[in-house]
């Protein structure tokens, strides 16, 4: 979008105080002058901009500027990883900040802030710099577009300082007619929605430079940040009175569900496409977009995965076969699915995931004869706002777990912590022993940034949101090695019962545990008492880090967050941390296990970098922090028929229950 051109900075060495006239694009140039004077009066603030040697970067071009981008479009994948290997070899900061100057009206803004923003995590020097949350930066890719005319209003008739936030509904796709509607609030949620971004933007999948791409366990870590939203999911629609979602399997099959998702591209000036109940993929010939594939191919994709798992092997482009092994099948799996660049045999295994993304996100317009873009399943922004995610990923899902159930179950050796026994676990908070507590809050977020329009200042929107109470895990350790240990602490939480009632077998218990939290612990010889508290957990970033709200911008004068934005904006928002639960309480089981540390553990230094979020998003630069399979220890079948018959010494389990309360609180604000 036509932001201010960048400003020098006067009198830093190597800067030019003007910008070079071949930086502004044609439209500009007869008006630079007035450009200068009339954005350089009141910039806040100037960067320096050298007159470098231009890279080329006509490939990254050929996406027109008003362009939707899909990292899940090859052809649109190539582009960014050319723009990426481009933005990662400028020479040093001033040199990129001057590229990018030049290319910031040239090149499709979403494909220009994905590849920015991957340089940026990437660079040595530019890591700890901060990124515009993406929420500032594209707000219309979260939340309902009339919010931008009330937008238009305020600003330009309330000073700033006295503008209210404009408020976003809380339900505005669908009405209680569609049953999918129940969980619309946890699929359109603006920290989900953000999570998920944000995960993909660290987890990128091409790149000339194998070193972004190829991060320890990515292949692993798709798959599992990826199954614990479906766990997730699951045990919501649960809460809800909804049957667990239905893997979508049949390709030639109708997709049940429609989806009419009210977005407004304020790029393209397009409103996102819907797409009606019942619809099918069908073979997709779109020149535009350089997609030419059939429904065969992904069916033959499929069944290529579904031999490899079989054989417990996969094929290799030379023809010998590579095993799919304890430790690393999921990992080489992971990747052959996704598919990355890292992929052992991308020509053989093709490219199943991403292609059930486009397949699925063009099924209303195969062959461009309507000239319409892709849907919400396009972006990894907007992806989890439809139904059909969560069925295409209940599918990739039920492949990755056909390998897991080709592995022995977990032995007693494997599951045990010796001379370490869990006596018990229990939860307190405000809600009493063992019970949680939900409802709706009010958060704002800052809309400024990404509004075109804009005049100085700040604009709020209101949005709603599930939020929990805080509360404490409180677990008792009994110690009888007669030594000082160290334990690592696993703590899930799953249903009881299934949407008919019936107890869950263990075998479909495992698949909905979702982990709250993982931590190393000290124990001492004799009774431990571990006290954690929810806010402290491993899977999830504070609202915060989510938002980034304008009250902590981190950089500004008094923010508390010095820096880190980048890696540490992955992670599951805080307030989405436990399941919605029910008004008459809805029952689950917490579990928790210690393991042994020493078995666990991998040493590295983490100093500076943000491990906070580790569960579901690893560590920058860093080894994941758990050698165990991730998922440990249910991430496996095991003959147990119940969860009580999976017990060892070191777990425990309580049954708890999460009660709803059909209320809504202001942030930081307690009833
Ligand atoms: Cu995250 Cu399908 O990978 O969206």
């Amino acid at each position: 979008r036509p932001t201010e051109p960048c400003f020098m900075q006067k009198g830093s060495d190597n800067a030019v105080l003007e910008l070079p006239d071949h930086y502004y694009p044609d439209k500009y140039k007869t008006v630079t002058n007035q450009l200068v004077n009339k954005f350089g009066a009141d910039a806040g603030r100037t960067i320096p901009i050298r007159n470098i040697a231009l890279p080329d970067v006509s490939h990254p071009q050929q996406l027109p500027y008003n362009d939707q981008f899909s990292l899940f479009v090859p052809a649109h994948r190539r582009m960014a990883g050319k723009l990426i290997d481009i933005f990662m070899n400028m020479r040093d900061v001033t040199d990129l900040q001057s590229l990018c100057s030049y290319c910031q009206l040239r090149i499709n803004p979403y494909m220009f802030n994905y590849c920015l923003s991957v340089a940026i995590l990437h660079r040595p020097d530019t890591k700890g710099l901060n990124i515009p949350t993406f929420v500032e930066t594209f707000p219309d890719k979260f939340v309902d577009p009339k919010v931008f005319r009330k937008a238009r209003e305020t600003t330009t008739t309330v000073q700033k300082g006295e503008r209210m936030p404009v408020v976003i509904p809380q339900a505005y796709t669908a009405s209680d007619l569609e049953p999918e509607q129940r969980v619309a609030y946890f699929r359109e949620d603006i920290g989900i929605n953000l999570h998920h971004w944000h995960w993909h933007l660290v987890y990128p999948f091409e790149s000339a430079d194998v070193n972004i791409v190829n991060k320890d366990r990515r292949g692993e870590l798709f798959y599992y940040m990826h199954q614990q939203i479906i766990a997730r999911y699951n045990t919501e629609r649960m809460c809800n009175n909804l049957a667990r979602v239905e893997r979508y399997q049949d390709f030639r099959g109708a997709i049940s569900e429609g989806y009419f998702p009210k977005l407004d591209s304020q790029v393209a000036s397009r409103a996102w496409p819907p797409r009606f109940a019942q619809t099918r993929i069908q073979d997709l010939d779109r020149p535009v977009d350089q997609i030419r594939a059939d429904v065969l191919q992904l069916e033959t994709w499929r069944d290529r995965f579904l031999e490899a798992i079989e054989a417990g092997a996969i094929l290799l482009p030379n023809g010998r076969t590579y095993p799919l092994d304890e430790a690393t099948g999921i990992d080489v799996l992971g990747n052959l699915m996704e598919s990355s660049i890292i992929s052992r045999n991308r020509s053989h295994y093709g490219d199943l995931h991403n292609m059930g993304h486009v397949f699925i996100s063009f099924a209303h317009d195969p062959d461009n004869r309507h000239l319409e873009n892709f849907g919400v399943m396009g972006d990894s922004a907007t992806a989890m706002r439809d139904p059909v995610f969560y069925r295409w990923h209940a599918y990739v899902d039920d492949i990755f777990n056909l390998h897991k159930a080709k592995l022995p179950a977990y032995t007693p050796q494997q599951l045990d912590f010796p001379a370490i026994r869990v006596s018990s676990i229990g939860v307190e908070g405000r809600g009493g022993a063992n019970t949680l507590r939900t409802q709706w809050e009010q958060s704002t977020v800052e809309l400024s940034r990404g509004l075109d329009f804009m005049p100085r200042g700040s604009m709020l929107a209101r949005f709603t949101h599930l939020q929990h109470d805080d509360f404490n895990y409180v677990i008792e350790v009994n110690n009888t090695s007669g030594a000082n240990q160290m334990g690592t602490v696993r703590i899930f939480i799953a249903p009881v019962a299934d949407e008919r009632g019936r107890t869950l077998p263990f075998e479909e218990q495992r698949r909905l545990m979702i982990e709250l939290d993982k931590f190393s612990q000290g124990l001492r010889p004799g009774n431990n008492t571990i006290r954690r508290r929810s806010t402290e957990s491993s899977v999830t970033i504070p609202y915060e880090r989510t938002f980034r709200n304008q009250e902590s911008r981190p950089g500004d004068p008094g923010s508390t967050e010095a820096a880190g934005f980048d890696f540490c904006g992955c992670g599951w928002p805080h307030h989405m941390l436990l399941p919605k639960g029910t008004a008459q309480g809805y029952k689950m089981v917490l579990f928790v296990m210690v393991s042994n540390w020493m078995e666990d553990r991998i040493e590295q230094d983490l100093v500076g970098s943000c491990n906070d979020a580790a569960s579901y998003c690893g560590i920058r630069d860093r080894k994941y922090p758990d050698r165990k399979a991730m998922g440990y220890p249910f991430d496996r079948p095991n003959p147990a028929r119940a969860l009580s018959d999976f017990l060892r010494p070191n777990m425990a389990v309580r049954e708890c229950s999460i009660n709803f309360t059909d209320a809504t609180r202001v942030r930081g604000q307690r009833s």
